[in-house]
């Protein structure tokens, strides 16, 4: 019998997968929780029905919600990655040759057991003695830290469900107090096709607060559009000014960030440059 997993975007738009295996499915206290085992991407996070993260193509998603901003600033040692529990964020973190301290701030616990037990490829570096790991809403730990991170990722689901609060200026409010005062944020900020309203509100919401507000794409297969947006808010450094130090980034041991993708990425297409004016 044929395995097939049906990820609904739209009322109008589902995307079909062929399933070799399904490895675990559980409902947790928040979400429902699968890891499966496809043709096309091999192995895959999934919460509540929508592929979070893919072992095929999750370096493009990871290296790029983490290394444009550690690569602007000029000594990230303590960085925050709020959600994020498969790990793939913090691995990239943890390349960073000065970074001394990751806080991984995830509210459900089952999805890092989960993937310290299916996805070791993505979940590896959890167990780095530089990680601590706190299974909280994200939402509640930053109000309690002030002036006290370099970098803080977000790195939620999409805006319903657990992740519904992280998409709102308050929240961006705490992330800017809870950085030093040079400090750096960057969130998903999702398909700049599909989820339009919501990444022009993410834009201006993180501009009220941040000084310097770029958002910038990379491609992502498995994500609806294959296009992702990445919204970064900075308190200090400009990543279009990064003077990136190239024997940094060949140690990085990247498959998708560069020194040019770097740039790149802040270039936008009109349809997307068009959302912020
Ligand atoms: N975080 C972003 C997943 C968004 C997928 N949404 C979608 N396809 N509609 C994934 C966590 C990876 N660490």
């Amino acid at each position: 019998m044929e395995l097939i997993l049906t990820e609904k975007h739209t009322d109008g738009y589902s995307v079909n997968w062929k399933i070799k295996e399904t490895l675990h499915v559980e409902q947790t206290k928040y979400q429902h929780l699968a890891i499966v085992e496809t043709y096309e991407f091999g192995r895959a996070l999934v919460l509540d029905g929508i592929i979070q993260t893919t072992v095929k193509d999750e370096y493009m998603y990871h290296e790029m919600i983490a290394l444009p901003a550690l690569m602007t600033h000029p000594n990230p040692q303590k960085v925050m990655v709020i959600g994020g529990g498969d790990g793939g964020t913090i691995r990239e973190v943890l390349k960073h040759p000065s970074v001394q301290q990751v806080d991984l701030v995830e509210i459900d616990e089952k999805v890092i057991l989960a993937c310290q037990k299916y996805l070791p490829e993505i979940s590896c570096a959890l167990t780095d003695s530089r990680v601590r790991i706190f299974v909280e809403d994200g939402i509640e730990y930053v109000q309690r830290h002030k002036d006290k991170y370099d970098v803080i990722l977000i790195d939620s689901s999409d805006p319903i469900g657990p992740a519904t609060n992280l998409f709102h200026e308050s929240f961006y409010k705490n992330v800017y107090e809870a950085l030093k005062t040079d400090g750096i944020m960057v969130c998903q900020s999702e398909s700049p096709l599909f989820n339009r309203e919501l990444l022009g509100n993410v834009h201006k919401s993180v501009k009220n607060l941040f000084p310097i507000t770029r958002t910038y794409l990379a491609t992502v297969p498995t994500y609806i559009s294959g296009f992702w947006s990445f919204t970064m808010g900075s308190k200090r450094y400009d990543p279009l000014n990064a003077e990136i130090p190239l024997d940094v980034v060949n140690r990085l041991k990247t498959k998708y960030y560069n020194a040019d993708i770097h740039k790149g990425a802040f270039v936008l297409p009109e349809y997307v440059a068009e959302l912020f004016r």
